[in-house]
């Protein structure tokens, strides 16, 4: 439909020119849910990320300063921001955390992951402070995706230092680790109090090629107009887990049609 293609790439090329936007994003992540808490102290949370693949149980053991579950708490998400990118443009959804404060004696921090999953993200709120440096010692490699000031302020700085090390500085953001894990455990060597996380799984890296092809046009078009027309991603006729949503918030609409565009734009779909 050569006709169709054009008329989409004038309206592309205006809304983009509007929003200033000429890269695709990722799909939302998945974040997970920690829904149960046991040991006194609490010594371990568990959990469950439901992504397009099933649903994988998280388990972390360890030191724990204090768990918020089921959705309780303060959102120390907020502000987004720090947990951006184009691999990950949805923050953590829920107020679940995992407070820690690490140092001598902390011990080996351990999440377990049930079937095994590819790249897991981990969100970090206020690793150090200020003045206090704090450093994650993990045992898999890892990707920072992003940081930056966040619900207790700035810097904001998250670190790769090598040698599988991340450092804080009041950090706030977004990791990924690299290559199927069932398990991740690190160690903390100072402490501080206090600095927490959740994981989750980042969504594909083509979310806008809905039928799966490798490419993003016209066919991809006709199944996110369908999606506009349902709107709300909670209706019956959706298609399950409203994959036209591109941005994670729940309805399917002009935002989604701008990230749409971008990868109508680029058409093949990155590696
Ligand atoms: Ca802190
Ligand atoms: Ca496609
Ligand atoms: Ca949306």
């Amino acid at each position: 439909m050569p006709g169709v293609r054009l008329a989409i790439q004038t309206v592309c090329a205006c809304v983009l020119a509007w929003a200033g936007c000429d890269r695709a994003i990722g799909a939302p992540a998945d974040w997970a849910a920690w829904t149960s808490a046991s040991g006194a102290p609490v010594n371990a949370v568990s959990g469950t990320i439901a992504s397009a693949g099933g649903a994988v149980s998280v388990n972390y053991t360890g030191e724990v300063f204090f768990a918020n579950i089921n959705n309780t708490g303060p959102n120390y998400y907020a502000p987004a921001t720090p947990f951006l990118s184009t691999s990950v443009p949805n923050a953590p959804p829920r107020r679940d955390i995992i407070g820690l404060q690490g140092g001598a004696g902390s011990g080996v921090h351990r999440l377990e992951f049930s079937p095994p999953v590819d790249d897991p993200i981990m969100a970090i709120v206020s690793l150090g402070q200020p003045s206090i440096q704090v450093t994650y010692d993990f045992d898999t490699p890892f990707t920072i995706l992003s940081f930056g000031p966040g619900y207790w302020g700035g810097p904001g700085t998250l670190n790769n230092v090598g040698g599988q090390r991340l450092t804080g500085v009041e950090g706030h953001g977004t990791i990924r680790f690299i290559g199927r894990v069932s398990a991740i455990t690190w160690t903390i060597p100072n402490a501080e109090t206090w600095h927490g996380f959740t994981v989750g799984l980042a969504g594909p890296p083509c979310p806008c090629d809905l039928n799966g092809d490798t490419v993003v046009d016209d066919a991809d078009f006709v199944e996110f107009v369908q999606a506009v027309n349902v709107l709300d991603c909670l209706d019956p006729e959706m298609p399950a887990r409203c994959p036209s949503d591109f941005n994670g918030d729940s309805v399917v609409d002009d935002r989604d049609f701008v990230l749409f565009v971008g990868a109508y734009n680029d058409l093949i779909c990155p590696e």
